[in-house]
């Protein structure tokens, strides 16, 4: 099918790393030819966590220069920031009288991160009401996440379901599209955990803009197990099922394919760290550029940000009206 409204958002807090990269932002590439994408830097989800204000300013325009380094194409999709689109806090609020408390309850990485956090806020816990408002603002029908944002799309589905059933039919269901392989990537010194910006040691976590020399020594560091069968079997062989799966999503061939030509761990370290180095080369060549001109960045930004909110006022306004708003 074509022409989708398809919209996905990022968090700016730090640089994006590797899962970010292979679990979400190569479908944003994808996702943005033959479809009208709209792709959000979530700067108002970043502060759920207490930010410092001069690396939050940083995180937004260094994030907006590798999503575009990456191959997002600001005359091809609309790229902004959320806190420029005031409708998005304004349909947070609606959800967030749509959602129960029970919901947000359930939600696994409020659990994770609120015990990973010293002062967890309320906004931390009601978050995903607002991812909720950013994907419904826009009359979504597909948004490519990774596998961990699987249940805070069922939610917003839930939601957007029990909105059109009390006030009448006023957003579209939105799909969630999920890498085939990929979808987790998981810490290379803890493969039973995600990688992720927040993870203890940073040993596991490869991120986009690291340097090549770095990116090898841990690949060539990553933990496997005491076998000497090179398998994809995720349950049993985490370690080495998550290079492969990195491999694949790389290199385009399946992982199990790949195990077939593997029969050392070392060689399969090697080439997973090659591939990705050769990867995000022209990425960080591109980064390097775009870093140079931040103001550019900063008016791409803005202008994405118009495009944005012409679409998110009218769905707002439909949104309050079917809700019982007086008109203004
Ligand atoms: N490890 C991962 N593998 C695959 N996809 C991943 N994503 C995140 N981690 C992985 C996907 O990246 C997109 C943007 O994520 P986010 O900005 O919402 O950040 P996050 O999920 O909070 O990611 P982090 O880096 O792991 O941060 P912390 O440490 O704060 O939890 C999403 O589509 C996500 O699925």
């Amino acid at each position: 099918m074509t022409n989708q409204r398809v919209f996905s958002g990022i968090q700016p807090s730090g640089d994006p790393h590797l899962g970010n990269y292979l679990g979400a932002i190569q479908n944003y590439v994808h996702y943005q030819d033959g479809n009208d994408a709209v792709y959000c830097i979530v700067d108002l989800h970043a502060v759920t966590t207490q930010r410092d204000p001069e690396a939050l300013r940083t995180d937004t325009l260094r994030l907006a220069q590798v999503l575009i380094a990456s191959g997002l194409d600001p005359e091809n999709c609309i790229l902004f920031a959320q806190s420029h689109v005031p409708q998005h806090a304004q349909l947070g609020w609606l959800m967030q009288a749509t959602t129960s408390f029970g919901e947000l309850n359930r939600m696994t990485q409020f659990k994770d991160k609120g015990d990973r956090t010293e002062f967890v806020s309320s906004a931390l816990f009601s978050y995903p009401a607002l991812q909720a408002a950013d994907i419904l603002l826009y009359d979504t029908n597909i948004v490519p996440v990774g596998d961990d944002q699987r249940q805070h799309l069922e939610l917003s589905r839930d939601v957007a379901q029990r909105f059109n059933s009390r006030y009448g039919d006023t957003f579209v269901i939105p799909e969630h599209v999920i890498p085939p392989v990929a979808a987790r990537v998981m810490d290379l010194q803890r493969p039973e955990d995600k990688m992720s910006k927040t993870a203890e040691a940073d040993n596991g976590l490869v991120m986009m803009l690291e340097d090549p020399k770095s990116i090898e020594k841990k690949f060539k560091r990553a933990v496997t197990d005491s076998e000497d069968e090179v398998r994809f079997d995720p349950e049993h062989k985490a370690g080495v099922s998550n290079l492969l799966s990195i491999l694949s999503a790389v290199t385009g061939e399946t992982p199990t394919d790949l195990a077939e030509r593997y029969t050392q761990y070392g060689r399969l370290k090697v080439d997973t760290a090659e591939a990705v180095i050769e990867r995000l080369r022209p990425i960080q060549e591109r980064f390097a550029e775009l870093s140079s001109d931040p103001g550019e960045t900063a008016r791409v930004l803005s202008a994405g940000a118009v495009k944005a909110r012409e679409i998110a006022e009218d769905v707002y306004s439909r949104a309050r009206s079917n809700m019982g708003f007086l008109p203004v």
